[in-house]
C-alpha cells in the first residue's frame, strides 16, 4: 500500500469491541461489524484506512512483517511471539484478564510443585509457563494445546494448566480453581518499526488519540 494508506489489525470479539472506541476518538469508523460479516478486510470511514481481521495470535506476525501498519494485540500473545520488529508504544488497558495457574479443586497443588518435583503442565501458552516453573525450581513437562485448557486436568492429560482467567466463570463450571497468579494480562498497540518512520505522520496522531481515549496522556 502507499504512503498515505494504513492497515491495522485486529482480532474479532471482546478486542475488536474494546478497540471501537479507541477507533472512535481517533475519527476512524468501521463500515462492518466482523462478528456478523464474513469479510477479512474491513472499510472504515476514512478511504485510507482498512481494517484486517485475524486470529488473536496472528496480530504480531502481521504487524512485524508489514502486511499490517499496526494492531492491537493482548501481552499474553506478545510474550508467546517475542516482539521482533514491533513498537509497543501503549498499554490500552483493554481485555484484561489474569494468567493463573489452575488446577483441579481438591488437588494438593502445594505439594506436587515443592522445588524438585514434576508436573505435567498443558497451556497454549508454553513459553510463560515454562519461565514460570523454571523460576519456581519445579520440573514441567509441557503439553501444548490450542483451546479448552480446562479440559486437560478433568481427564488426566495435566496436574495442572496455565490459562487466563477474567471472571473465573469458567473454571468454576468445570471444578476448577486457580492456585497461583503469573502475570496481569492487558492488550498493547503494537507498530510496525519501518511504518511508524515512513507514515508517521498519519500513524501519531491516531497513537495519541489512543492514548488519551485510555486515559494514558
Ligand atoms: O478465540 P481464538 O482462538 O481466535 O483466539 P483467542 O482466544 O486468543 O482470542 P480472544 O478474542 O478470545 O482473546 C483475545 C485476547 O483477549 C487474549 O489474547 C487476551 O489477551 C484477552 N483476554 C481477556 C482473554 C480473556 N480475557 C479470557 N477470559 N482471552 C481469553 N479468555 C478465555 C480464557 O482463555 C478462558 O478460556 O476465557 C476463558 C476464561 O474466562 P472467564 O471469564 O470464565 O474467567
Ligand atoms: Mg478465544
Amino acid at each position: 500500500m502507499t504512503d498515505n494508506a494504513l492497515t491495522i489489525a485486529l482480532s474479532k470479539g471482546r478486542i475488536f469491541d474494546e478497540t471501537l472506541p479507541l477507533l472512535a476518538a481517533a475519527g476512524i469508523v468501521p463500515l462492518e461489524e466482523p462478528g456478523s460479516s464474513r469479510k477479512l478486510i474491513i472499510g472504515t470511514n476514512l478511504p485510507n484506512v482498512r481494517l484486517v481481521i485475524v486470529r488473536a495470535s496472528d496480530v504480531p506476525t502481521y504487524v512485524q512483517y508489514g502486511a499490517a501498519d499496526f494492531g492491537i494485540a493482548g501481552k499474553d500473545v506478545l510474550i508467546e511471539h517475542g516482539g521482533d520488529g514491533l513498537y509497543q508504544p501503549l498499554d490500552l488497558k483493554i481485555a484484561k484478564c489474569r494468567m493463573m495457574v489452575a488446577v483441579r479443586k481438591g488437588f494438593d497443588y502445594a505439594a506436587a510443585s515443592q522445588p524438585g518435583n514434576r508436573l505435567r503442565v498443558a497451556t497454549k501458552y508454553p513459553d510463560i509457563a515454562a519461565e514460570h516453573f523454571a523460576g519456581k525450581g519445579v520440573h514441567v513437562d509441557i503439553i501444548k494445546l490450542y483451546g479448552s485448557m480446562e479440559l486437560a486436568p478433568l481427564v488426566g492429560l495435566s496436574d495442572a494448566i496455565v490459562d487466563l482467567v477474567s471472571t473465573g466463570g469458567t473454571l468454576k463450571a468445570n471444578n476448577l480453581e486457580a492456585v497461583e497468579h503469573i502475570v496481569d494480562i492487558s492488550s498493547r498497540l503494537v507498530v510496525n518499526k519501518a511504518a511508524l518512520k515512513v507514515k508517521h505522520a498519519l500513524i501519531q496522531p491516531i497513537i495519541n488519540a489512543f492514548a488519551e481515549a485510555a486515559g494514558q496522556s
